[in-house]
């Protein structure tokens, strides 16, 4: 450990924002709420089954004039958030940024010739707040070779048909988070499975870990990578959603949770946390030498729903008056 990890392990709390064109759908497909009402909202594409150009023309519902990534950057100071995680690219496949990697972005989907990712860098730089990227490595319900669930979206995948997957889109998309944002404090992969139980081979995992090192030497990286945390290869574990750790965990890591059901917005659900229990879960991780990251789904014109702001703010001044930062 050459102290990189260092910030993280004080850091403690951090925000995670699910946005992307499921945002748009807010939890409805034509009429028709979201299949399997316990799942979540940025699960869309796959337990609707929309087909790609349908679930493409949701990016012409995003507000343009009102999006302004700089406001969830402010949001997460006043709630005393230390980052902030954000989806570049989730399971559907869509990049959030001007990727040169496919036509498969928010930008060229909407024909707007904004770059939210360029603009949530440029403001976390201003308000010095750490930025880390979440990306879906091993999911992909666009690419016709990612892995896409029992291959219900196009049939059977084989390993070199997911190499070529590897090779064409995670590589280079990787490389152009890596290359233009500027400094990357974390990267967070997601998968639930260890590398032995999936189509991943370690070999394309260390692939991902080498030019990682090589573009962004201070990035961490986190253990749903698939390989296990040995800060060789990934420096901080993320445990299962919503879930508290409850041994004592000498090494760096934290657990997402969300403030709602979903984590992208769904405006059908009415499911808060509360603002007790949204301390109960930083108290506990946080006695535990871990951290907590914490998700909200702005809905697609950029907005954040009342009932999450309201909530940062209760956290932020709480912690502005006894935490200790
Ligand atoms: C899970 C994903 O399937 C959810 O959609 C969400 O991104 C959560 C943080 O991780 O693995």
């Amino acid at each position: 450990d050459n102290g990189k990890a260092d910030w993280f392990k004080d850091a403690r709390f951090g925000m995670f924002i699910h946005w992307g064109l499921y945002s748009a759908a807010e939890g409805m497909w034509k009429g028709e709420p979201l299949r399997y009402m316990n799942n979540y909202a940025e699960w869309l594409r796959y337990r609707n089954r929309v087909s790609k150009e349908e679930y493409g023309s949701l990016a012409k519902r995003f507000d343009w004039n009102k999006i302004d990534p700089e406001k969830w950057v402010l949001l997460a100071k006043e709630a005393g958030m230390k980052y902030m995680i954000i989806t570049t690219k989730h399971h559907d496949g869509v990049a959030l940024w001007d990727t040169k990697v496919g036509t498969y972005s928010l930008p060229k989907l909407s024909g707007s010739n904004r770059d939210v990712i360029k603009e949530i860098a440029a403001a976390c730089k201003k308000h010095g707040m750490k930025l880390g990227f979440y990306y879906s490595h091993w999911i992909d319900w666009e690419h016709p070779y990612g892995w896409n669930h029992q291959q219900e979206l196009s049939g059977h995948v084989t390993d070199a048909q997911y190499n070529q997957y590897w090779q064409e889109k995670v590589i280079p998309q990787l490389r152009e988070l890596m290359s233009n944002y500027g400094d990357i404090s974390l990267i967070w992969f997601d998968m639930w499975i260890p590398y032995q139980k999936s189509i991943i081979k370690k070999e394309q995992l260390l692939q991902v870990v080498k030019l990682i090192r090589e573009l962004q030497p201070n990035c961490l990286i986190n253990s749903r990578l698939g390989l296990p945390t040995d800060a060789e290869n990934v420096d901080f574990e993320t445990l299962g959603d919503n879930q508290f750790g409850s041994n004592y965990i000498a090494h760096p890591w934290e657990t997402p949770g969300t403030i709602a059901h979903s984590w992208g917005y769904n405006g059908q659900e009415n499911e808060w946390k509360s603002t007790s229990q949204i301390f109960q879960s930083l108290i506990s991780n946080v006695s535990l030498n871990g951290g907590f990251t914490l998700n909200i789904g702005p809905r697609a014109d950029g907005t954040v729903p009342y009932e999450s702001v309201s909530r940062l703010h209760d956290v932020g001044s709480w912690l502005n008056t006894y935490g200790k930062s």
